[in-house]
């Protein structure tokens, strides 16, 4: 891990946006010789899939995307965002779950319909028998094409509603419901929400494509939410960026991790020592 990262700790500002928000910008997070980069990765992701038959009219939902690019693998561990995570959660974490989105022109006139808003990890809002629900997990959203107006496939989300386990929508499917905007990202903005936020994809009504990459970070006694195979990067990826991908010595090390399970805590003791507690 590099040094460097100890300068991208979570501050006490950003931990108390993330608690009463759910929500946490990061402008700037990726220069834009990285999103360039990052974007052209992504379009050949994108420009194989149109070959594979995907429909060049729906969005791609694309999991398990960190294999395809080095430079995807490179943001599992970011120094500028990683640290922010830890902050949040703790150091007993992984990536549980990544996709990629593309979301192409509709090449509809805007309506009012009600998107698909929803919270995170499907059944885990129903059986988790606790109020409000647990965190659990977050995901990054970096954003790779310009979001910073209305209507260009925005992330929307309502702040403050992570703590809430209903949602109230407008009858008859049309609008969007009580406090719900839409999140303004310029290109190489970092957006993390807890995932207890109600959130949305929302239609892309621009002539921009609209590109975003997610990085979902929980606790190691997760499961993946996505048939992850990570497991080939291990070798080559020093032993926090292991961890991140899953990595660890058994079962049970996923419960109650041993100094090997958990280089990350290794890690705080001697640079962080109030976060390896
Ligand atoms: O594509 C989006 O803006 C929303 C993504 C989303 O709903 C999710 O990651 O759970």
């Amino acid at each position: 891990m590099d040094n460097s990262c100890l300068q991208h700790l979570l501050t006490e500002d950003e931990r108390q946006t993330f608690e009463e928000t759910g929500l946490l910008m990061v402008e700037g997070a990726l220069s834009p010789e990285q999103v360039a980069a990052l974007t052209a990765e992504t379009d050949a992701v994108y420009g194989r899939h149109l070959e594979q038959g995907h429909s060049p009219d729906q969005a791609l939902f694309y999991p398990n995307f960190i294999p395809d690019s080095p430079l995807f693998a490179d943001l599992v561990d970011y120094p500028k965002i990683l640290p922010k995570v830890w902050g949040i959660l703790g150091w007993n974490i992984y990536l549980y779950h990544a996709h990629l989105i593309v979301t192409p022109p509709s090449g509809q006139t805007p309506d009012d319909k009600t998107f698909g808003w929803h919270q995170d990890s499907g059944r885990v809002n129903q059986e988790m028998e606790s109020h409000p629900r647990p965190r659990l997990s977050l995901k990054v959203a970096y954003f790779l094409s310009d979001t910073g107006q209305p209507g260009r496939g925005n992330f929307w989300v309502i702040p403050g509603s992570h703590l809430r386990d209903d949602l109230r929508r407008p009858e008859g499917g049309m609008g969007q419901p009580e406090g719900a905007i839409p999140v303004l990202a310029k290109p190489g903005t970092a957006v993390f929400f807890d995932r207890r936020l109600w959130h949305t994809a929302s239609p892309n009504w621009s002539d921009v494509t609209r590109m975003v990459l997610f990085y979902g970070y929980g606790y190691r006694w997760i499961r993946t939410k996505d048939d992850m195979t990570v497991q080939g990067l291990w070798e080559g990826s020093d032993p926090i960026r292991r961890q991140m991908l899953g990595w660890g010595t058994g079962a049970n090390g996923h419960y109650s991790p041993t100094d090997d399970d958990v280089p990350l805590r290794v890690w705080l003791r001697e640079h962080s020592p109030d976060e390896a507690k």
